[in-house]
């Protein structure tokens, strides 16, 4: 078997469709007799129902239906979502209902939905609906939530505390106490959103002839979503089907299976006709899942050469109203804070609040962008204190390969030992350096300040448990036409799946890769699967496609043997050819080879004969594959109006083997966007009573393609030992330290006025008042 493919920077599938317009999202796909739903939201951030009138809305032109949670049907008025991810430590296990039954928690919540004729008619109709409502206070800011008296996220509730738990190993207060430099911070990271182009949607058919149900929704989790609605639908699993067509982004909201999608497919079973739902943008900044959101207050210990001795302190993390994936978040940042470096000793208490906010779930990173933030300010702030270059000072601290595999002492949130695989965390930080021209950094630094302009350079380091299980499939089919046909539980939403696959069954069963076909995000195309969030695909189906490939090579080279009349051992298979390796090369086509496969009707098949040329492996990793990076920031701010401006942006990157350096590429570059959004720009704020207001692009603004520079990228391929194909992930790590070589550069570039930043994002405001704080403008004038 060769690797033609595996590794080569092969052209994806899917984008001539896409950047020709020819992509099939859930809108695109039109069933003769839709209905169109709207849903009524609360317009108030903390709320009683006092009751709700749909008579007058019922009455309006081209309206179907109009359902509260009073006309569901009785499982699902009762019961809330399913709880996805439950934690031991958690004290209220909190998710939302359907529809709201007694009480509203955040702006947005869905109190009823109505189907009319088109979106327009069902639009109108929602003013008609009478709501009475008892308002009641809000609580908006995490902190506040934990007060003595501070207003309740949900009335029923005697606190706002979700969860407290404590991670640690080592003795972290000795190794405080005899250390010779403590430094404390206290960092912020404000919340946003994943902000997908596509918004969510989702148009369900059900079928009262069959009584199954088929959803198209714009979901990065076919087969969890499935389970999920047959939980809330009280239907059998299997009679329903849910389909993910082409996914405009996802960034991690989009793996939550919310409560809309569940009514959506109610109306459809109750109306007998097609439903659909398309989330407008306002929606979406209201009730698409956000992240981000911690307080984190830490300190390190160190000794004399910047070695460090210990890390410990609290993060507060701001869960909203609800906790749809339990507390995976600031788990994972937990988790997440020792990185790449030895840390002897750790300590971090976490508490998870309620606030009236939508809820916090997994956002490109999930958690570790905050922790890497932490870390690398607390590292920032070493260097700073004892004079020392902030890259020497990582370099002094770094796990060397040799200490491979790394055991860190906390267990992850795959519920195994935290242990790094591989890496080789020094190699990557100096091919980061390099590209990033750091050694020549100062004299630039120095020809920029003589022209007035202020350059800084940052660098940030982390560690990513990617590739989490349980499990994904992979079945690989050859056809009767010689097609090789790949079905899986993966999905794409924009990642390149379908082309990844596809370059790993043509090396592994010998065919040309346009003769690949790649159905995903189908629950018919394979009885299990989990769906792409936390990096995972590219180990758990790349690694089941690997196998699945292997086992039908083995098939053909049966068949082929015996139709051939040659040892398997004298037969190559390439092209969609099995070709003997002697005389003239006698051949026999995959397509041949299939229909052999499946025998001729009442004819017995030769005792050993495969039958039918197909495989389906569920690839099961043992703990999650760790992939790392450095990424180098090198920024100019105008001090004048706060400005930042990202002049170069160098990443060394380690998934392992890299299956598609172009994919991989592109990935890194799209998660350093949105690195910048979250370091610079993007912002959900709310107010006191857990208003939102920045719920447009014109108030919450995302990274232009002017404020993102090409980076330059390095592959360090450490192979994982966890897996037949050596991978980690790729799909997040761009974002993990983004925000934290951004701000150090900043810092960096101001260091003639000694301004200190602590959070994310930081506008330019904040820079001009930091400026301000420190003389700047008068030192200037002077
Ligand atoms: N890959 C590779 N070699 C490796 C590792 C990965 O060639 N060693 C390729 C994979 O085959 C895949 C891509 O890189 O084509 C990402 O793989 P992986 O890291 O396994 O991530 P997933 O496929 O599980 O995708 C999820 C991940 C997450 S969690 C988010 S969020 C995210 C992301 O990927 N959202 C994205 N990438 C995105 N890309 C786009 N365009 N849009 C999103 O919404």
């Amino acid at each position: 078997m060769g690797s033609k493919n595996f590794g080569a920077r092969v052209t994806r599938f899917e984008d001539v469709a896409l950047v020709s317009g020819k992509g099939r999202y859930v809108d695109d796909i039109q069933i003769a007799g839709t209905l169109h739903a709207a849903f009524l939201r609360s317009p108030h951030g903390h709320a009683r129902i006092k009751s709700i009138d749909t008579s007058a809305a019922l009455r309006c032109e081209g309206v179907h239906a109009v359902l509260t949670a009073a006309d569901l049907p009785e499982r699902m008025r009762k019961q809330r979502m399913p709880l996805l991810l439950p934690n031991a430590t958690m004290s209220t296990l909190r998710t939302q209902h359907s529809l709201a039954v007694d009480e509203v928690c955040y702006v947005g919540q869905a109190l009823a939905i109505i189907v009319a004729d088109n979106r327009y008619l069902a639009e109108d109709a929602l003013a008609a609906i009478e709501v009475e409502y008892e308002v009641l206070k809000a609580v908006s800011d995490v902190r506040a939530a934990l007060a003595a008296g501070a207003p309740r996220a949900h009335a029923d509730l005697d606190s706002n505390v979700v969860s407290e738990f404590v991670m640690n190993y080592g003795d972290v207060d000795a190794a405080f106490a005899s250390a010779p430099h403590v430094f404390r911070e206290e960092l912020w990271q404000h919340r946003g959103g994943g902000m997908a182009m596509e918004t969510r949607g989702v148009l369900a058919q059900a079928d009262v002839t069959t009584d199954s149900l088929t959803l198209w929704s714009s979901t990065q989790t076919p087969h969890i979503a499935r389970r999920m609605l047959a939980e809330v639908l009280d239907v059998d699993v299997e009679s329903i089907r849910i389909i993910a067509p082409d996914v405009g982004g996802g960034f991690g909201p989009k793996a939550i299976f919310y409560p809309e999608d569940a009514v959506v497919a109610h109306a459809s079973r109750a109306l007998g006709r097609p439903v659909k739902f398309i989330e407008d943008r306002r929606e979406h900044f209201l009730c698409a899942t956000q992240e981000r959101d911690q307080y984190w207050n830490v300190e390190i210990a160190v000794d004399n050469d910047g070695n460090i001795l210990g890390v410990r302190g609290d993060m507060l993390h701001d869960t909203g109203a609800f906790v749809p994936w339990g507390i995976i978040m600031p788990y994972i940042a937990g988790a997440t804070m020792p990185g790449p470096y030895v840390v002897p000793a750790y300590r971090l208490a976490c508490t998870v609040a309620f606030t009236n906010k939508v809820a916090t779930t997994p956002v490109r990173g999930a958690g570790r962008p905050q922790a890497v933030f932490a870390m690398e300010r607390l590292m920032d702030r070493v260097a700073r204190e004892l004079r020392l270059d902030p890259a020497e000072l990582r370099r002094r601290n770094y796990i060397r390969p040799e200490q491979m595999p790394y055991s860190v002492g906390l267990i992850f949130r795959d519920g195994k030992p935290l242990i790094y695989d591989s890496g080789d965390y020094p190699r990557g930080h100096d091919a980061a350096l390099d590209l990033a021209g750091y050694q020549g950094f100062p004299e630039r630094q120095a020809s920029a300040r003589a022209l007035g302009r202020f350059i800084g350079i940052g660098v940030a380091s982390y560690v990513e448990g990617t590739g989490l299980g349980p499990f994904e499939g992979v079945t690989v089919r050859i056809l009767p036409d010689g097609k090789v046909r790949v079905t899986s539980g993966a999905t794409s939403q924009g990642q390149g799946t379908r082309t990844t696959l596809a370059q790993i069954v043509a090396d592994r069963v010998g065919c040309r890769i346009e003769d690949v076909a790649v159905t995903i995000g189908d629950t018919a195309g394979i009885a299990s699967g989990v769906g792409a969030f936390a990096s995972r695909l590219a180990v758990n189906a790349g690694s089941s496609a690997s196998i699945a490939g292997d086992h039908v090579r083995v098939s053909i080279l049966k068949l082929a043997s015996r139709a051939l009349g040659l040892p398997e051992s004298e037969i190559d298979l390439e092209d969609g050819k099995a070709i003997g390796r002697g005389g003239n090369r006698p051949a026999i086509s995959f397509g041949e080879l299939s229909r052999a496969a499946q025998g001729m009707p009442g004819f017995s098949l030769d005792a050993g004969q495969p039958v039918g040329l197909e495989h389906t492996a569920y690839f099961a990793p043992t703990q999650a594959s760790y992939c790392s990076g450095t990424h180098v920031a090198e920024v100019e701010v105008d001090v004048g109006t706060g400005a930042v401006k990202i002049l170069n942006y160098s990443v060394a990157h380690d998934c392992g083997n890299v299956i598609n350096p172009m994919i991989v590429d592109g990935q890194v570059q799209g998660g350093v966007a949105h690195g910048i959004g979250n370091a610079l720009l993007e912002w959900m704020q709310y107010d006191e009573n857990a208003q939102p207001l920045t719920t447009t692009f014109a108030d919450y603004l995302l990274p232009m393609a002017t404020d993102v520079p090409t980076c330059a990228i390095a592959h360090v391929e450490t192979p994982s030992p966890l897996n037949p194909i050596g991978v980690k992930g790729a799909g997040e790590g761009g974002t993990i330290p983004a925000a934290a070589a951004i701000i150090a550069a900043v810092e960096n570039a101001l260091s003639p006025f000694g301004v200190r930043f602590a959070e994310t994002p930081l506008m330019p405001n904040r820079i001009v008042q930091a400026l301000e704080e420190a003389g700047a403008y008068a030192q200037q004038v002077a």
